[in-house]
């Protein structure tokens, strides 16, 4: 059977204790030398006479180049001494007393056809390696599993004049020219152990930014960003990144670095976003390079966070790296959360959990609700690429934020430290990592946690009060529910950590007494029953709760009976915690749109008679978002991130089954109401902003949250159908001196805009036609339209001369916006925009099977959607899968969705 089981793990029979790679780099014909010192794990198997030593290789891509295969220096013969079969090299009759033996072979391999970006390849001439998850295996035969760690020496060799520059993990110990005068060669030596998912390779024409590091114990390390000529400007904002990082893992976890030097190296071909290499990052070129012309203030933001994420594996997933795939969240959620934490110490705290929170409700448990769902732990697997996923992620990171919380900071500390002293150089799991945590917190009890890791699906949480006025006591009610899911019919009970507050009718702080002797602001309730009771003493009439506080634990809560508007509006207003105030304003504006939806008839509601629909939020709510909007008191962002409606995505897990018309048009509804309602306002704050922002475009935290407030303020009022401000929008489209306003307004226009919107489009891409970056945000915009016009756009882009269906970040932008951001252009009632889609990962399919993967899984919703639409899903979903030749990522993903 093709599925990988987690209980199936054995440890590697054979050991590879060292390797030596000789690249010899040609396009179309590259060379790799391979080298091995083995030796059986007699720690494992004790000893025995003889065993075979199994290697992967992905025979598609790499060629065992004939008579090269000797063990200890003796020429094997195929069929006697070794076989070869689709995927793997099998050496047979190696000593097994664990004395050791040398294997040596060659292989040979073409880059310049690897498409899918996975093992050598080449992009705009370069060499570029990716192998995480299996991609060593298209580069060299080899025991390809993380558990197998060795020390790597590497080789490269290359033509100077097209290679100058050639790079592996590790130090340079040696460069030279070769007997051959055209070519040269360097040799890396990498003194930490890993596993080969860390190699990486970069030859080609490439200049490099240079800077240094002095870590904590005072050694300097050099650091150097590798980019295409002329681009090195662009990279001085990464830079300044990777500094920030060092510095804060330095202070926040006391992990120094270990080498000599750091190495980025920008590529513009690359299927995600970066990759952890030992010493050699290796960066998709979105998150490297930028500049207040070409990038966002979210791009910078982005870059941020990727390269600290990058930085921060090599503690998390480096040196103490992964035992096998199943651990996958070991390394991930643990380095997410370090990032978050890292950002949020950088920017605005509130506003990147905010942010973070948006994209799990967004993204995470639509998964965590469909076929796709799996546990932060997964059981089993097809293919692992499919599971790069947003539970591994983002649910992943949130699991290590309740444990935080649990053990406390200090007791989080304890335990890293000890997981790491205890870890270094080995291939562990999650359960090591709770092992370390329990360890050095003996008083807090981590058993009932571990659901958390072998669980799937989002919990439920419902709550009701009672109120006790004789007593001032106020009773709250839990009830906890886990959904069944395939593969886990039956679920206990989750620990929920629920941080909460009271608030007295005027929104003073009431202290909560749970009647322990302790009284807090903020309290954490364990909740570790399907129902519990939870009593407060000491309560005063007409308080308020304010629950799961800075969203304490990933979990759907919601009330047994519908707060009324005004308590929502109050805590908008009043809550002590800045995290909930958001959260308050999107449960009112959720209510409301749902609200719309549940009471118009399927297709009543269309765009033309949205205007005549007499229903409206109450005035209070309106009040409450014109207060926030005004309240300088609170920070700009903050302020921009309260409008910022939850998403259309979000609004469908709250409504069976879903209609992606009404949710798109009743949103929309309630954002031109609010714009209508609030337009002076609105006006009043733009006005002044366009004033303080007036001259030189500025980075800073402060002037990036007025330019997200100002350009939220234009949205709105162009949403409103206001023709000055669309003029305004393309006034300051055309004057803007940086992308971040640009782009606001071009997505405006071309949203809200008529003939202006095609101005905008048509001016920007003549401006940008040459800047690789910039491009992908004009296909992605024009995919974001929500129109049902946009599929014929978007069909007409896969034509334009700056498309390249071979580049993930075009497909992304273009197929990926439409596919996965944009519901309403995307679900057409004939079916048209499913089979533009399906036919888009057929033909991905041949190229980058992990891209295609993922631009199918804009299917993982769709037995929740209305009939027609169902139907129409189901048939595309149908013939995709009965075609033969589909890739194992592709086939695994549609299988999931139709099974
Ligand atoms: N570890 C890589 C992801 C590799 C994905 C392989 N399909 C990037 C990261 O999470 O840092
Ligand atoms: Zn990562």
């Amino acid at each position: 059977t093709r599925v990988k089981r987690r209980q199936d793990y054995k440890p590697p029979e054979f050991l590879v204790d060292q390797v030596k790679l000789k690249f010899i780099l040609d396009p179309s014909d590259t060379r790799v030398l391979t080298k091995l010192h083995i030796r059986f794990n007699t720690d494992a198997y004790g000893n025995c006479d003889r065993a075979h030593f199994h290697l992967d290789g992905d025979r598609e891509v790499i060629e065992l180049v004939p008579n090269s295969l000797k063990v200890d220096g003796r020429l094997l013969e195929e069929g006697e001494d070794y076989d070869l079969s689709k995927a793997h090299l099998i050496v047979k009759n190696i000593d097994g007393s664990g004395k050791g033996a040398l294997v040596e072979f060659q292989v040979s391999l073409n880059p310049s056809k690897n498409t899918a970006l996975m093992g050598l390849y080449l992009s705009k001439s370069n060499f570029f390696t990716q192998c995480e998850a299996e991609g060593f295996r298209r580069i060299t035969f080899f025991p390809d599993r993380p558990d197998v760690m060795s020390i790597f020496e590497v080789t490269l060799v290359a033509s100077k004049q097209d290679y100058p520059v050639l790079l592996s993990n590790g130090d340079c110990v040696e460069s030279g020219s070769c007997s051959d005068e055209n070519y040269h060669y360097a040799v890396y030596k990498d003194p930490f152990r890993k596993p080969c998912y860390l190699f990486a390779l970069v030859a080609g024409k490439l200049v490099y930014l240079e800077d240094w590091f002095v870590t904590m114990s005072g050694k300097r390390v050099k650091l150097c960003i590798y980019v295409q000529q002329g681009n090195l400007p662009k990279a001085t904002f990464a830079m300044d990144c990777l500094k920030q990082a060092m510095k804060w893992d330095e202070e926040q976890y006391g992990r120094e670095y270990d080498l000599n030097t750091f190495n980025i190296v920008a590529v513009d071909d690359f299927s995600m976003g970066a990759m952890e290499n030992k010493s050699l990052n290796i960066f998709n070129s979105k998150y490297v390079l930028a500049n207040p012309e070409t990038a966002t203030d979210s791009d910078f933001e982005a870059i941020q966070a990727v390269v600290a994420h990058e930085y921060f594996h090599n503690w998390t997933g480096n040196r103490v790296t992964l035992r096998d795939w199943f651990q996958l969240s070991l390394k991930e959620g643990l380095t997410v959360f370090r990032e978050q934490e890292f950002s949020a110490d950088m920017t605005n705290r509130t506003v990147k959990r905010i942010s973070d929170v948006m994209r799990l409700r967004t993204t995470q448990f639509p998964q965590d609700a469909g076929p796709m769902a799996h546990p932060v732990r997964p059981e089993s697997y097809i293919e692992i690429n499919n599971f790069y996923t947003v539970t591994i992620y983002e649910k992943g990171a949130e699991v290590i934020r309740m444990l935080r919380n649990l053990v406390g900071p200090e007791g989080f500390r304890k335990g890293c430290d000890l997981y790491f002293d205890r870890y270094d150089g080995m291939a562990v799991t999650c359960d090591d990592w709770l092992a370390a945590h329990q360890d050095a917190n003996p008083h807090v009890d981590l058993t009932p946690f571990r659901l958390w890791y072998s669980q799937a699906g989002t919990p439920q949480l419902c709550a009701s009060t009672e109120y006790d006025a004789s007593q001032s006591t106020l009773h709250l009610h839990l009830e906890q529910y886990l959904p069944p899911t395939e593969e886990q019919p039956v679920k206990e009970p989750m620990l929920i950590p629920i941080k909460m507050g009271i608030l007295d009718r005027d929104g003073i702080p009431v202290m909560v007494d749970v009647g322990d002797g302790s009284a807090v602001e903020s309290k954490v309730l364990n909740m570790k029953e399907s129902k519990q009771t939870f009593s407060f003493y000491h309560v005063p009439p007409g308080s308020r709760l304010s629950m799961l506080r800075g969203f304490s634990a990933p979990v759907r809560f919601a009330w047994k009976h519908d707060q009324p508007s005004d308590d929502l509006t109050f805590l908008m207003a009043k809550d002590k915690d800045e995290f909930n105030r958001w959260d308050a304003a999107q449960t009112v504006t959720l209510r409301y749109i749902l609200d719309i939806v549940r009471r118009m008839p399927q297709g009543s509601l269309n765009p033309d008679s949205m205007a005549s629909l007499e229903m409206s939020p109450s005035d209070d709510v309106f009040e409450a978002f014109r207060m926030t909007l005004l309240d300088e008191g609170l920070e700009h962002r903050f302020r921009s991130t309260m409008f910022v409606l939850p998403s259309e995505l979000f609004i469908a897990q709250w409504m069976k089954p879903i209609r992606p018309d009404d949710i798109h048009l009743a949103r929309l509804h309630l954002k031109r109401q609010l714009a209508t309602r609030l337009s002076s306002s609105f006006w009043s704050v733009l006005q002044r902003l366009e004033r303080e922002l007036e001259g030189e475009y500025r980075l800073d935290a402060e002037s990036r949250g007025k330019r997200a407030l100002k350009n939220i303020c234009l949205e709105y009022l162009c949403c409103s159908q206001d023709p000055t401000a669309v003029s305004l929008a393309l006034k300051h489209f055309r004057k803007a001196n940086n992308m971040t306003d640009a782009l606001a307004c071009l997505n405006i226009l071309s949203i809200y805009g008529k003939e202006e919107g095609e101005m905008a489009l048509a001016e920007f891409y003549r401006k940008w036609e040459h800047e690789y970056l910039v491009l992908d945000k004009w296909f992605r915009v024009q995919a974001l339209v929500p129109s049902k016009d946009t599929l014929s756009r978007v069909q007409n882009l896969l034509e334009h001369k700056s498309f390249d269906i071979k580049n993930p970040n075009n497909v992304y932008a273009l197929i990926g916006g439409y596919a996965l951001q944009n519901p309403y252009a995307f679900h057409l009632a004939d079916g048209s925009g499913y089979k533009f889609v399906a036919d888009q990962i057929r033909k991905l399919d041949k190229i980058n099977p992990q891209v295609a993967a993922r631009i199918a899984t804009s299917f993982t919703i769709w037995r929740e959607l209305e009939p027609n639409l169902r139907s129409h899903v189901k048939e595309q979903l149908n013939l995709l899968f009965s075609r033969n030749n589909l890739s194992r990522d592709v086939s695994e993903v549609v299988g999931k969705l139709i099974e």
